[in-house]
């Protein structure tokens, strides 16, 4: 290999050229040699060095693929697609890659030269945990389904030094750890040097006319930051598409404080670069909250404006300053609020650097951005000080005041005379310190705003948005969360995975409605066994997993029954313990007919300052303790909490579910998509009708779902006169639960612990009407286990919920934003 091939073969993002033909890149086993010999300098190799080279040797055969896609997109024949977003939740990367190039087999044989199995290596690979829950691995989710649909679409992120907390749970309580998962480098990212670009922050504005009388802004005196590309490769499956995630570092300009480096004051200048360095320290870790710190307002104009600059330079290399073809090859969305300083951003962009009016500029802007929501909950909605945005971005705040006013003008138009109608729906909060809410701004601005599942769309259109959907109907759009069928199926899942294909071929890797022919085996006596025979192996792994993860032993001849996702009051795991307590005591009691013997297994990380959440987890650990402590009742039932819940554990958990719990209050979860995940791997489900849980069952039909609680409609009227005392004093099973946790029989020497959490239950102002669903959650229980006690019945239900799965998968929600949202004419 020359010089020169090595040099074309770097990631050149700039690079418009043809591809000139260039000799193939080694074969794995070759580059894997080189790497092992070249790339570590030592002759002894820990496990991550090793890792490492696997990892190197597999980026760079992607590598000529990757130059390829960029040359040919660079050329604009189709429309090219920014998604915005401050959380990118990838997990691993090698299995993945492996699996997209259809090189898993050569991999495999490759290693066994070096004595290790890829399995085992494919562990030491640290999570890139760069996102909380839902959303980020939806982004995640995305990226893969675009490569594989052929779409030429670029993610843009942060790259966080600290991802997702670590959890450890230390005496039944959480306790958070920074995540370093770059302590060892990141083989797969390229930093590109040569796509660097500065963001402004702090200052001050001025104006001035020119000689035509035309009036000028300029953001004088700002303290830049740069921010520094570092690409990584998104493969699609088997396609020969290699898309980018480019994610933005922030590092400290050279000339940062250069008058106090020539002033001698060396320490003092260098300790600022910290300061600049500090925007992608750390992710921060709410997930259904804002935090109003002005670090986080930070990142978020970091990651908007580095990328709009990155893609009108790239814009500007191949047309020139001529905007007026900017919409027909440009689209952005953004996932939710978080990246919408965009907005402001892009305005200010083609005003103050390229010189157009406020129309044109306007133009480009409302017609090129698009906004998903997330969340119905208020207090996941982000406002903006605007004293702190003036501050740190005053340029930007005079931008959303213009905007605001040339908006509230429609407004008046569409209302005339309604004063209230303007407070209400300005962008700018007025109060006794104003705030900006980031939310209107978006739908201001955006030509689409989309929810994630049915039921979610309808209540933004309804309640949340309402004046808005008056005001632009057309502008509001569904588009159902999915899942990718690679990662969560095909690679999860690989002996699912080969019994599907044999039966089916391999088409449903990409086309995940094929799976509906399942539905043809359900009276194959032979495919039913092996299907049951499969989640049984799955089982086992899980319970090594469990065992290993918690020290407590599962079996896999009991029922699984899982609940993983972000600790939150409205997702109710709380409700999913006070149904253990209830089985707990059952047997207890010797009331055990018709029990199923089950493991109960629960996951997920609590927000650092959310107190009530950091309370489930404790009883969650209290009650598991006491369950499994028994022996007489660990024949029926055992319970272990899952620490440091990731997209890796739930890869070695979905596979070896029986039943998935999606649980929330009505309502309250926007769509959900470990449901989805579960129901492709053949779990059963018992939820409330919330979210992309009524789209499940409609796919799947009542008889093969565990239905219970209160609708969303039902929840609202039920809030009006709520008593939870008198429901508990009507059920016995829920007093009983209820007499119990009060007796402090789970914290016997930590007294008065989950007093809280007694309260909550008993509030009339419950959001989360935990008393209110709790028979019907027990009943439908009892329906689980009567179904599970005929497992013939079970495994045909098993088999009709991955066959209906095909819906979820994320390249059917990518198609719809890809014809509706992104190139619809
Ligand atoms: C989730 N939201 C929804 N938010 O809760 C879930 N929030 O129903 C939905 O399926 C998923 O999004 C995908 O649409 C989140 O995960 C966050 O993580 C978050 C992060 C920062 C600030 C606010």
């Amino acid at each position: 290999e020359t010089l020169s091939t090595k040099l074309s073969n770097a990631a050149d993002i700039t690079a418009s050229s043809h591809a000139e033909p260039c000799e193939p890149c080694d074969s794995l086993s070759a580059s894997l040699a080189r790497h092992i010999r070249y790339g570590l300098c030592r002759d002894e190799h820990e496990k991550h060095e090793l890792f490492n080279a696997v990892a190197h040797s597999v980026k760079e055969q992607m590598l000529d693929s990757w130059r390829q896609t960029r040359i040919k997109d660079n050329q604009y024949q189709q429309k090219q697609v920014a998604y915005l977003s401050l959380e990118f939740l990838m997990g691993r990367a090698l299995g993945n890659a492996l699996l997209s190039l259809d090189i898993t087999a050569d991999a495999q044989q490759v290693l066994s030269d070096y004595a290790t199995n890829l399995e085992d290596l494919e562990q030491v690979e640290q999570d890139a945990g760069l996102g909380n829950g839902g959303l980020g691995r939806l982004a995640a989710c995305f990226l893969d389904s675009c490569a594989s649909l052929d779409l030429p679409v670029t993610g843009y992120g942060i790259r966080y030094q600290y991802g997702m907390f670590a959890q450890k749970i230390v005496d039944g309580y959480q306790v958070e750890r920074p995540d370093r998962w770059l302590r060892h480098g990141n083989p797969w990212e390229v930093r590109i040097a040569n796509r660097i670009v500065s963001v402004p922050f702090f200052g001050h504005t001025e104006t001035y006319l020119d000689k035509r009388g035309h009036r000028h802004h300029v953001w004088a005196e700002t303290q830049n930051v740069l921010a520094v590309p570092y690409d990584m490769p998104i493969p699609g499956f088997k396609n020969g598409r290699i898309n980018t995630l480019r994610l933005w570092k922030a590092e400290a300009n050279d000339e940062f404080d250069l008058d106090e480096f020539n002033e001698g004051d060396y320490a003092e200048a260098v300790a600022t670069k910290n300061l600049a360095e500090q925007i992608t320290m750390v992710l921060y870790p709410n997930d259904a909250s804002v935090n109003g710190k002005e670090l986080r307002l930070r990142q978020q104009y970091f990651l908007s404006s580095a990328s709009l600059q990155d893609l009108l330079a790239r814009y500007v290399s191949q047309f020139g300053e001529d905007f007026s073809q900017f919409n027909e090859h440009n689209v952005l969305q953004l996932n939710d609020t978080h990246p919408s300083i965009a907005v402001p951003e892009l305005m200010r962009l083609l005003l103050d650097q390229y010189g157009l009016s406020w129309d044109a500029a306007w133009a480009i802007t409302s017609q090129s951005m698009a906004y998903t929501n997330h969340t119905l909950l208020p207090e996941a909605l982000e406002r903006w000080s605007v004293p702190m945005m003036k501050n740190m971005l005053p340029r930007i705040v005079e931008i959303i005041f213009e905007i605001n006013a040339r908006y509230l003008e429609q407004v008046a138009h569409h209302w005339p005379g309604d004063i209230q109608k303007l407070a209400n729906m300005s962008i700018i909060e007025e109060g006794p310190e104003q705030h900006i809410r980031m939310a209107y701004l978006a739908i201001v601005a955006c030509f689409s705003v989309n929810g994630v599942a049915g039921l979610h769309t309808q209540l933004l259109k309804e309640g949340l948005f309402k004046d808005f959907y008056q005001l632009w109907p057309h502008k509001f759009n569904n588009k159902t969360n999915g899942v990718t069928p690679r990662r969560w199926l095909a690679y999860c899942n690989p002996k699912l995975s080969s019994l599907i294909c044999r039966r089916l071929g391999d088409e449903w890797i990409n086309d995940l409605s094929r799976l509906t022919a399942l539905n043809a085996f359900t009276s194959d006596k032979a495919f039913v066994k092996e299907w049951a025979q499969i989640k049984f192996e799955n089982k086992q792994a899980l319970t090594a997993f469990v065992k290993q993860q918690c020290g407590v032993e599962f079996d896999p001849l009991m029922m699984f029954d899982v609940q993983v996702k972000r600790i939150h009051e409205y997702k109710r795991q709380l409700l999913n313990i006070l149904h253990v307590i209830h089985l707990y005591r059952r047997i207890l009691n010797g009331d055990t007919q018709d029990m199923v013997p089950r493991c109960v297994l629960i996951g997920g990380k609590a927000a650092p300052g959310y107190a009530m959440a950091k309370q489930i987890i404790k009883l969650a650990n209290n009650v598991a303790h006491m369950v499994n402590s028994d022996p007489l009742v660990s024949p029926l039932l055992r319970m272990a909490f899952l620490p440091n819940y990731n997209v890796s554990a739930m890869e070695k958990i979905c596979p070896g579910t029986d039943l998935s719990e999606q649980i929330s209050t009505a309502g309250k979860e926007a769509s959900g998509t470990g449901n989805m995940k579960f129901m492709m791997n053949g779990a059963l489900t018992i939820g409330t009708l919330d979210g992309a849980n009524i789209e499940m069952l409609e796919e799947v039909g009542y008889e093969n779902f565990f239905l219970f609680g209160l609708d969303a409609k039902q929840v609202t009227q039920a809030r009006i006169d709520y008593q939870p005392q008198h429901i508990i004093e009507h059920s016995k099973a829920l007093n009983r639960v209820m007499s119990m946790l009060k007796s402090g029989h789970f914290n016997l020497v930590e007294p008065g612990i989950f007093d809280d959490i007694i309260a909550s239950v008993l509030d009339s102002n419950d959001q989360w009407m935990t008393a209110a669903d709790f028979d019907s959650y027990c009943l439908a229980q009892e329906q689980v286990a009567k179904t599970y006690l005929d497992q013939d019945s079970w495994q045909k239900i098993s088999i009709r919920n991955t066959a209906a799965s095909g819906r979820f998968s994320s390249d059917n929600t990518i198609a719809g934003y890809r014809d509706e949202i992104w190139m619809k004419k």
